[in-house]
């Protein structure tokens, strides 16, 4: 069996470095997990990626030759992939029982306005190649401490980019690092860490009354009714909830990779090759919450 994870989320959500922290991490834990590179924008890699959209075709090109802004750039060098999937199928051929992380693109012309990402997705899993697919969805932590119009405007997107691809898709709150406690605090000890975590739980379990409240003080009352329904259709979707991702701790990244294989029964009809190769007892338990 084959599987991908297509890493998404908006620019600069940490999408390249969370594929990073998981490779090492898995790494640890003996397992392989495959770099795959679809920015065609991209430049340094901490690894070097297993497929790489670059071989095929490079953002730099197209906008100098086509004379093409990024955003256009971007669109026509997916399409370019898609109608070059053969290159593809050569290039994801030789993987067998492999596990690949695929970091995309944060642009959302790639996934709701032309949906090119979902038509990636279906090739994938069709066909020869046959893979099983999940997605993750990087937000800032700093967007829910910072700005909640911001947060729940991620939220949506979030919710967008899972209807768009049709997979199962784990929302990761990135960057947990960073995330400072009140008052100046730096979160780190374990009084810090418990206030935070109170805080900051009302976002990762997105609890809708803290948009209501604050859309309604800043808007005019003739949008109360839309703020509700914006806060109702959030509420009625299952993503609403956060694992909180800190790359700088293994515990999290253990946890977060066996939501990931969770999501897609990774290994769940195979044999084991060896004891290590087991998302079992030692990932702390929360693979198998069926
Ligand atoms: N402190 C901290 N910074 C991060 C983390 N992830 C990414 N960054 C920084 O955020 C910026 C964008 O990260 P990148 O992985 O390139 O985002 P991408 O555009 O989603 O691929 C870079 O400057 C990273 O160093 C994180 O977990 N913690
Ligand atoms: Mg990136």
């Amino acid at each position: 069996m084959r599987y991908a994870v297509f890493v998404t989320g908006p620019a600069g959500a940490g999408k390249s470095t969370f594929c990073s922290a998981l490779i090492s991490h898995a790494q640890t834990m003996k397992r392989t997990i495959h770099y795959v590179n679809l920015d065609p924008a991209a430049t340094n890699f901490d690894y070097q990626p297993a497929v790489d959209i670059k071989d095929l075709i490079n953002l730099e090109d197209v906008m100098e030759e086509l004379e093409f802004g990024p955003n256009g750039g971007l669109v026509y060098c997916f399409e370019y992939l898609l109608n070059n999937l053969d290159w593809l199928d050569e290039e994801l051929g030789s993987f067998e029982d492999d596990y690949l992380l695929i970091d995309c693109p944060g642009q959302i012309e790639l996934y709701t306005h032309i949906p090119l990402l979902p038509r990636l997705l279906s090739h994938l899993q069709s066909g020869n190649l046959q893979f099983r697919i999940s997605a993750v969805y990087l937000l800032e932590s700093q967007f829910a401490q910072a700005d909640k119009a911001k947060f729940f405007a991620g939220v949506m997107s979030a919710m967008s980019c899972m209807l768009s691809l049709g997979c199962g898709m784990l929302c990761l709150m990135s960057k947990m690092d960073l995330i400072k406690g009140p008052a100046g605090g730096t979160g780190k000890g374990p009084q810090g860490r418990k206030k935070i975590g109170k805080e900051i739980g009302r976002y990762l379990d997105t609890d809708t009354t803290l948009l209501l409240e604050d859309a309604n003080k800043q808007t005019n009352p003739r949008f109360h009714a839309l703020n509700q329904a914006i806060v109702n259709l959030i509420e009625d979707h299952s993503i609403v909830s956060f694992l909180p991702l800190d790359i700088t701790n293994e515990d999290s990244l253990t946890s977060v990779l066996s939501h990931i294989d969770h999501t897609m029964q990774y290994g769940e009809d195979e044999e084991p090759k060896a004891p290590e190769d087991l998302d079992g007892g030692d990932f702390g338990g929360d693979g198998d919450a069926e």
